[in-house]
């Protein structure tokens, strides 16, 4: 089991954003297609969260599912790795002591359900509520991601986050399943005082 790592799982981004709108626009950041993307953090509680090196930094994610699944929300989010490449899925693991949902990527199939928000949502991003919590694991400091439920509390010093698709080329592996899923050019170069998120 693999948790999210800043530095080798996700690039965790702070999208800064001046003030908020005074007016309201219905106005929603442009998308591409693609059929693959990485997930970009938009800390929009606070920004504590920046840690993106280089181009490379960040795993590439898809949808896998027949056209069907990806309608009914029920295809599974993939990131391929290891030597020979191979699928790596994700899924929220249950509860632990603490109450917490921490989220892993294993070889193999990914959790049924998890996946992009699709029309007429305006804004494309992975479904679910996720925050994210500097927390020392095993092999050290890392910003790591967590799920919660509707109404939950963010723990202290965690920052709420939305993890948007960002455009990106594939890892060079076959897909079963590929699907064109909506997706941001750069989500850092995002004008937040802009465009309307809801
Ligand atoms: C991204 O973050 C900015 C500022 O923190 C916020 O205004 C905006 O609503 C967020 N966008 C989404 C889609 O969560
Ligand atoms: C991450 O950093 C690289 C290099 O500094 C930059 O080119 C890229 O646009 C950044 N990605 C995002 C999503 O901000
Ligand atoms: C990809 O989706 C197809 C169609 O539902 C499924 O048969 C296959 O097991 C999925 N692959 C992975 C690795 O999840
Ligand atoms: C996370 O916490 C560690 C240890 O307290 C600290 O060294 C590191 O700079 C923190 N990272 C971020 C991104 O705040
Ligand atoms: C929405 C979409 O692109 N659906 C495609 C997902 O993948 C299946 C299998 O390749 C296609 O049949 C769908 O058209």
């Amino acid at each position: 089991m693999v948790s999210f790592k800043a530095t080798s799982a996700l690039a965790l981004l702070a999208s800064l954003a001046a003030s908020a709108p005074t007016t309201r626009r219905y106005v929603y950041p442009p998308t591409s297609t693609s059929l693959n993307f990485k997930l970009v953090a938009n800390v929009t509680d606070y920004a504590v969260l920046v840690q993106n090196t280089t181009v490379d930094s960040g795993r590439i994610f898809y949808v896998n599912g027949t056209a069907e699944e990806v309608r009914y929300n029920s295809a599974d989010l993939l990131s391929d790795g290891g030597t020979p490449l191979f699928p790596w899925g994700v899924w929220i693991n249950e509860p632990n002591a603490a109450g917490e949902q921490t989220v892993s990527v294993n070889a193999g199939i990914g959790q049924t359900g998890l996946g992009l928000t699709q029309f007429p949502d305006p804004i494309s991003e992975l479904r679910g509520l996720w925050y994210a919590c500097n927390n020392t694991l095993e092999y050290g400091p890392a910003i790591q991601l967590l799920s919660k439920e509707t109404g939950a509390p963010t723990p202290a010093g965690c920052a709420d986050i939305t993890l948007l698709p960002q455009c990106s080329v594939g890892s060079g592996m076959a897909q079963e399943f590929p699907n064109e899923s909506e997706c941001y050019e750069d989500v850092a170069g995002i004008d937040w005082t802009y465009y309307n998120t809801d």
